[in-house]
């Protein structure tokens, strides 16, 4: 069988993890891609025996490390089919006004400027051969503004704006566009937004069902199997606990 090639950013845990083993299952090859090294190594460990995997080391804030690194994908995984845009975080959850600009940067350089890097250095692939399909993970924060959420909400909007831009500069390819955007999946984002702190983060998810990351690899499963005149442009999840990004039904 002839497999098609996925990169996944983020590849090193959650929504990024569990969609590289699932793409993997669906019959993709795989480059896998992250700044931590052994996560990457056990990634590939628990991947099928029939999935070839490539890993890519690179931090997507860094411009030049982005193109050097998918300069450097072998003959045989270059020619990337589908691009999963994943790696994203929030830094605190702070308001405006006393929130550190250490995490505003943070939030624009990883969402958005890693998300534009990474895109453009994989789209020429894509346009060689006028096929191709880009999925970029926002969140319900692209679709409304919480407190304390200013930079995040800012940088997820910008993710569903860009995804809005490519769909109409691509328009004219075979390239498919979409978004995905999860409310709230219990993977380690609200760790990483909380700087660690455990108990902080652990509250976020007390007294509901939240979506795994596993649901959204389910979802990243359906979207790219479809018959190429579908595609899934835009597209929001939630638990069904959640109404929006401040009304959960928390049983506590
Ligand atoms: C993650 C969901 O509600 O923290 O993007 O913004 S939320």
């Amino acid at each position: 069988m002839n497999r098609k090639i996925a990169l996944v950013t983020g590849a090193s845990s959650g929504i990024g993890r569990a969609t590289a083993l699932r793409l993997a299952e669906e019959g993709f090859n795989l480059v896998i891609c992250g700044r931590r090294k052994e996560q990457l190594d056990q990634l590939q460990k628990e991947l099928p025996s029939d999935c070839q995997s490539h890993q890519l080391l690179f931090d997507v804030r860094d411009q030049a490390e982005v193109f050097k690194a998918i300069e450097s994908l072998p003959h045989n995984f270059k020619s990337v089919d589908l691009l999963i845009n994943n790696a994203g975080n929030a830094h605190g959850l702070d308001p405006f006004q006393e929130a550190p600009l250490d995490d505003f940067n943070a939030m624009i350089d990883i969402n958005i400027k890693g998300l534009l890097y990474v895109s453009k250095a994989v789209l020429p692939t894509m346009l060689d051969r006028n096929n191709g399909h880009i999925i970029n993970i926002g969140s319900t924060a692209a679709k409304e503004v919480y407190p304390n959420g200013s930079v995040y909400c800012a940088s997820k909007a910008g993710v569903d704006a860009i995804t809005k831009g490519m769909q109409l500069d691509l328009n004219k390819t075979d390239i498919k566009v979409g978004a995905i955007h999860p409310g709230l999946v219990q993977t380690n984002f609200s760790e990483v937004r909380f700087k660690g702190d455990q108990q902080r983060a652990d509250q976020v998810y007390k007294g509901f069902k939240a979506l795994q990351a596993e649901d959204i690899a389910d979802i990243i499963a359906f979207v790219v199997t479809r018959p190429f005149h579908v595609n899934i442009a835009d597209l929001v999840v939630m638990p069904t606990a959640q109404a929006n990004s401040v009304t959960v039904n928390k049983k506590l």
